[in-house]
């Protein structure tokens, strides 16, 4: 079997187990099997004009290859190019995009330095799969340095719309980068639908067969795969004597109806809407007022960019409005806390909770959604609320689809989480769990590398040449 090699911004720890979020364990699980190379930034940040060199390590069968970043490399590549144009314009966020023509020349220089590095250690015949936004062009430097082994790309957030992806600087040549890719593996049909729409707005490539493209003189198969998350995993955290008592302690004999938020804190996922939500359903509910709770657990995330901090003020204050307004001497309606929490602790909170709100104003997938399935006990099991803009809805439609952006419908929704019977949550319970698992950690990157190693073989395009496709 061909060997693989993973490339992605940040490089994990692949020895954290459960306790690791569940790329890292998805990679591990596929690069062990393959006797894998895992290439990435290490964290560290250097000062600029220090030389470093390739660190190389092992875990397991695994070897590692990463180098830290420079800060002039931080501050452009990661925070300015990635992180303050890409991930809000990929995100439907043009108002929050910051233009910065130093960020993306040292994102190109970034993309070329790492592309030189991981091309020394490619050998012929290995597979080459690159993860996320932040590394779009690295295939295309590649093949500058003459790789021709198959490589194939993983977007994990959205591929936003052309009207919105041709405000991103040089997002032409974005696009060509794309097409030095064999594979393009998108989060939705959305997405994919999306990619087809620039190529043909933009008249610089066409479908040639389904799920193939033509452009800038090359090939390209771009499929939806939708991510997921290890199942038996996290059921598996969510039913531990310690999660009884995580459970136990959220309540404290009071007849409270948990409903749960966990995000990292980014403006992409609409906390302050949720909050407002959560506001108009004590206004609009009273019955609600003393039992109902919204837990929400926000991760802190890219504080060094003022987006960042924006959303934390704009919570902090909403949190402490609806708790001064609608709190009482025994009951505060909102418990905001802002740090990660391990995720046996998670999961237990999940199970714990009546409602799961998860209503991002657009995210590529959303794994929260499945984790919070995942966590239920399928008995009894709580309801989640679904923002349409997730990824994760285009699978999760038994779940009360709303609209993040709408505060009545999401308080209306609550509403009638909380009020659902439970024949109503099994049923509806019973149908998620079931795609949930369809689509598991397993079957995203099986498929995906199965795809990875068909385009190879030309399977896709000999297809085409012969007008099968
Ligand atoms: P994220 O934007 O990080 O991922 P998400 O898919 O929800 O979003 O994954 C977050 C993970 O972090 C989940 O496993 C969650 O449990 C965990 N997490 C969140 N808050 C936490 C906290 N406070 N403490 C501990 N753990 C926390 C990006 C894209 C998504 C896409 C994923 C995977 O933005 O759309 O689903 O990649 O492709």
């Amino acid at each position: 079997m061909s060997r693989l090699i993973i490339a992605s911004n940040r490089v994990a720890d692949l020895a954290s187990g459960p306790q690791a979020g569940g790329l890292a364990v998805a990679i591990g699980d596929a690069l062990r099997e393959g006797s894998g190379l895992w290439f990435g930034w290490d964290g560290r940040v250097v000062d600029d004009g220090v030389d470093f060199g390739l660190s190389l390590s092992r875990q397991d069968t695994v070897s590692v290859a990463t180098q830290p970043l420079t800060q002039r490399e931080y501050d452009n590549y990661y925070l300015g190019h990635s992180n303050n144009l890409l991930w809000p314009i990929f995100h439907y966020r043009l108002d929050l995009a910051k233009f910065d023509g130093t960020a993306l020349e040292v994102y190109k220089a970034l993309n070329a330095r790492f592309a030189a590095s991981l091309a020394a250690l490619i050998e012929p015949g290995d597979l080459v799969w690159i993860h996320d936004y932040h590394l779009i062009p690295m295939a295309s430097e590649l093949r500058k340095l003459g790789v021709t082994n198959r490589m194939g790309f993983f977007l994990h957030i959205p591929f936003p719309p052309p009207d919105m992806l041709s405000a991103a600087p040089e997002h032409d040549w974005m696009v060509e980068t794309l097409f030095a890719y064999d594979l393009l593996g998108f989060q939705t049909r959305q997405d994919c639908g999306n990619f087809a729409l620039y190529l043909d707005r933009e008249q610089c490539g066409r479908a040639i067969a389904p799920q193939v493209f033509e452009g800038f003189g090359r090939q390209v198969t771009a499929r939806a795969f939708p991510i997921g998350i290890d199942v038996d995993a996290f059921t598996r955290l969510a039913q531990t004597e310690k999660a009884d008592k995580e459970i136990g302690k959220l309540s404290r004999g009071l007849p409270l109806t948990h409903i749960i938020g966990v995000d990292r804190l980014d403006y992409s996922k609409g906390l302050p809407d949720r909050f407002r939500a959560f506001r108009r359903l004590m206004e609009k509910y009273p019955e609600h007022s003393k039992t109902a709770v919204l837990m929400q657990i926000a991760a802190p995330t890219r504080e060094e960019l003022v987006a960042y901090t924006d959303i934390r003020s704009e919570l902090e204050q909403l949190s402490g409005a609806i708790n001064g307004e609608f709190g009482d001497f025994d009951w505060t309606p909102v418990r905001y806390i802002h740090r990660p929490v391990p995720r046996d602790t998670l999961a237990a909170l999940f199970r714990g909770s009546k409602v799961g709100l998860v209503t991002p104003l657009r995210d590529g997938m959303n794994l929260v959604a499945k984790e919070y399935v995942a966590a239920q006990d399928a008995d009894d099991p709580g309801v989640l609320v679904l923002s349409q803009f997730a990824g994760a809805a285009e699978e999760l439609q038994d779940a009360l689809i709303v609209n993040p952006y709408d505060t009545d419908e999401v308080a209306e929704a609550l509403h009638t989480a909380i009020s659902m019977p439970i024949d109503e949550r099994v049923d509806r319970h019973r149908t998620l769990i079931a795609r949930v698992r369809d689509n598991d950690i397993v079957a995203w990157r099986t498929a995906f590398l199965r795809c990875l190693r068909g385009t190879d073989d030309g399977t896709a395009r000999a297809a085409v040449r012969a007008g099968k496709a």
